[in-house]
């Protein structure tokens, strides 16, 4: 019966991972325990080898985060996961799997601003090189691959200007060229896209947001496809040491379980609330998958099980009238992150993206006049009269 295999979504998210003691319980344990006793020398010696299955020391591994690991893998068919302490941690985890002195990655240049600066800023310092390209346009990618290039690092829908990535097309190129298909599937969720099932080797994922769902947590996940894949990526986290604490794990755990409810409704409400923004005289654009005047409106239908809850958009005025919204919405909260039950609203070119140069946020068509918005599961009535009020103060 609790083979997972043989479950739908919803089931999975309610019962993965769960693996009861002699106790009986339904909910996981919290195993806050920084190490594990051994019966004896050889014992810790067999673990230590890998002779022997058992746990060691809590970076290296503790049932409570492995339930949440082995929940994610089966919402995401994958092969396993490791639990991360922040969705960078995650990005960084695997920038420093598959890349070094001399190496070269290419990336979607509409990217969370840290998972690029920190290439920028940081691994460029090690020798590690890199390209940022319209990735929506798969002919850029195969432009830009170089005898060096062993990453292929995507982002679909993209943060912040929803645009999407046809990871079926990347899978293709990626693996003509021997390199590896990571992508960042935060703004979607297992629940809406399964990038692994259309090619990607390796999968990450925000937990903060959209899986976790509560904004009382940061933590991340990766899952890989292979078992070959997964060890390469086990070994540099287990060194790093950007590893998962097990209260954290036991909040995601938490949250997972009510992931597809919290998306159907988000979603449902954000479809309303795009045809809304679309109609407002004080809207000059708005870009959401679920509107067929998306430009990739035909890949969101063959990639995406749904639209999701982010919105970008452009209001009258530009910035200016966009700081009015932001100044003047009263429900909706400003603030940075997304995916919770909450809505949020946010300006990158100022906030989440403001370590880009202006040049290479407007390559990226991150303009000034952005505004994002992550709706959540309130009263879509109640959300809309507050959008209409601020709009209409510009
Ligand atoms: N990937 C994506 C697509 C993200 O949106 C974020 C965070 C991360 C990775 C990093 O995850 P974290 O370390 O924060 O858990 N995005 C944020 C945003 O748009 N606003 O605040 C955080």
């Amino acid at each position: 019966m609790k083979d997972p295999d043989m479950m739908g979504f919803t089931t999975q998210a309610i019962h993965a991972g769960l693996e009861q003691t002699n106790y009986g319980e339904v909910s996981v344990p919290i195993y806050q325990t920084s190490t594990f006793s051994f019966i004896n020398a050889q014992d810790g010696a067999e673990k230590f080898s890998g002779k022997k299955k058992g746990y060691i020391y809590t970076r290296m591994g503790n049932p409570t985060i492995e339930a949440l690991e082995k929940c994610v893998a089966t919402l995401e068919h994958g092969y396993a996961a490791l639990g991360t302490s922040s969705g960078m941690s995650a990005v960084t985890t695997l920038y420093m799997t598959f890349l070094g002195a001399g190496m070269h990655l290419i990336s979607t240049d509409a990217v969370y601003g840290p998972s690029r600066s920190v290439l920028e800023r940081d691994f460029s310092r090690f020798g590690v090189e890199y390209s940022f390209v319209d990735t929506t346009k798969p002919e850029k990618i195969e432009q830009a691959i170089q005898d060096k290039t062993k990453m292929l690092y995507i982002e679909t829908p993209a943060n912040p200007t929803i645009t999407l990535t046809d990871i079926e097309a990347c899978a293709k190129i990626a693996h003509r060229h021997g390199i590896v298909l990571a992508v960042d599937n935060t703004f979607c969720s297992p629940y809406l896209q399964n990038p692994l099932e259309l090619g990607a080797d390796v999968v990450l994922h925000s937990l903060t947001k959209f899986i976790n769902g509560h904004a009382d947590i940061v933590g991340g996940i990766i899952v890989a496809k292979e078992k070959e894949l997964f060890e390469e990526i086990r070994k540099v986290l287990f060194y790093m040491g950007g590893t998962m604490d097990p209260h954290q794990a036991w909040l995601v755990l938490r949250g997972v379980r009510t992931l597809p409810l919290r998306v159907d409704r988000a979603q449902e409400n954000a479809l309303r609330i795009a045809q809304f923004l679309l109609d407002h005289p004080k809207v000059d654009w708005v870009t959401y998958p679920g509107l067929d005047c998306h430009p990739q409106y035909e890949l969101a239908k063959k990639q995406m099980k749904g639209s999701g809850s982010m919105i970008s958009f452009g209001v009258k005025k530009g910035l200016e009238g966009g700081k009015t919204v932001m100044n003047n919405v009263q429900l909706v909260t400003l603030a940075v992150s997304l995916g919770g039950i909450e809505s949020l609203i946010q300006h990158p070119a100022s906030m989440t993206h403001a370590a880009m140069s202006r040049k290479e946020r407007e390559k990226a068509h991150i303009t000034d006049e952005l505004i994002r918005l992550s709706v959540g599961c309130e009263n879509v009535d109640d959300l809309i009269r507050d959008l209409d009020q601020a709009l209409n103060k510009i």
